[in-house]
């Protein structure tokens, strides 16, 4: 009898831990714009979803490749080798909705990046701001965001993974050398966007941008941390209410 009820609460923890991981990756997948947003979709060498993009003298100089070594999440994380001075992307394009709000993100970390360039950053394809970037080694993964916003008729936004820049500060004056990682990359419609955050207007046909504030746009926001949260507080509540039924109905008892 004892070992019946024991296997009982055993099946019944399992199927609810199982419903409740499925429903969390339900619920942020579903959050989540980006397709293959954690990199573990891959296609021979090639990231699926994702297309590589270089701005720099000659052919070569630069390897775009997907690693297994320490990645933020699951198996793998995309990485951009800037072997020579470079501007390189990963870039995906994805439906937006016009007149919304949209907060884009990304893990990154990086090895020998140089410090004096722009280093490891996201952005928009036909617009300057960007986020904070990434420089140096570091030796742990860093949180970045940038918000965008849309106007009439956008259907759609081009977002850019990227190792140096690209024409900012004129032509070749932010190509960079060094590694850069990234992992965990989000596209979410938001509500609203909070003051000092970095913003990109993006227009259609006319692309412009604007940057209402940098200096305070790296408020740290892991929103995949909230639905985790959501997910234990539910998990651990059926948990303890399929519990204290057992326990209340004497189908367990303790020995004393
Ligand atoms: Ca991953």
């Amino acid at each position: 009898m004892l070992k019946k009820t024991i296997l009982c609460i055993l099946t019944c923890i399992l199927t609810i831990a199982l419903m409740c991981t499925i429903s969390y990756q339900w619920v942020f997948a579903n959050n989540n714009l980006i397709k293959n947003h954690s990199f573990e979709d891959v296609e021979g060498d090639a990231l699926r979803f994702w297309e590589t993009w270089v701005w720099g003298e000659g052919p070569g100089g630069v390897e775009f490749t997907v690693e297994k070594d320490n990645p933020r999440s699951g198996q793998n994380c995309a990485a951009i080798y800037n072997l020579e001075e470079r501007g390189s992307r990963y870039i995906q394009k994805v439906e937006v909705e016009p007149d919304s709000q949209y907060k884009f993100s990304a893990w990154i970390r990086t090895e020998n990046v140089g410090e004096g360039r722009i280093g490891a950053n996201i952005s928009v394809v036909g617009n300057t701001i960007y986020s904070q970037d990434i420089k140096g080694t570091t030796h742990q993964w860093e949180y970045v965001e940038l918000y965008i916003k849309t106007m009439e008729e956008v259907d759609s936004v081009e977002l850019i993974l990227a190792l140096g820049g690209y024409d900012r500060l004129g032509a070749d004056e932010n190509l960079n050398t060094g590694k850069a990682f990234f992992d965990d990359v989000a596209l979410e419609k938001v509500d609203s966007i909070p003051e000092g955050a970095r913003v990109v207007v993006v227009e259609k046909d006319a692309p412009k941008s604007s940057e209402e504030d940098v200096q305070s746009g790296s408020e740290k926001r892991d929103t995949e941390g909230k639905y985790t949260w959501i997910w234990l507080l539910v998990s651990w509540s059926v948990l303890l209410s399929v519990f204290i039924y057992y326990v209340k109905t004497g189908k367990v008892k303790f020995k004393r």
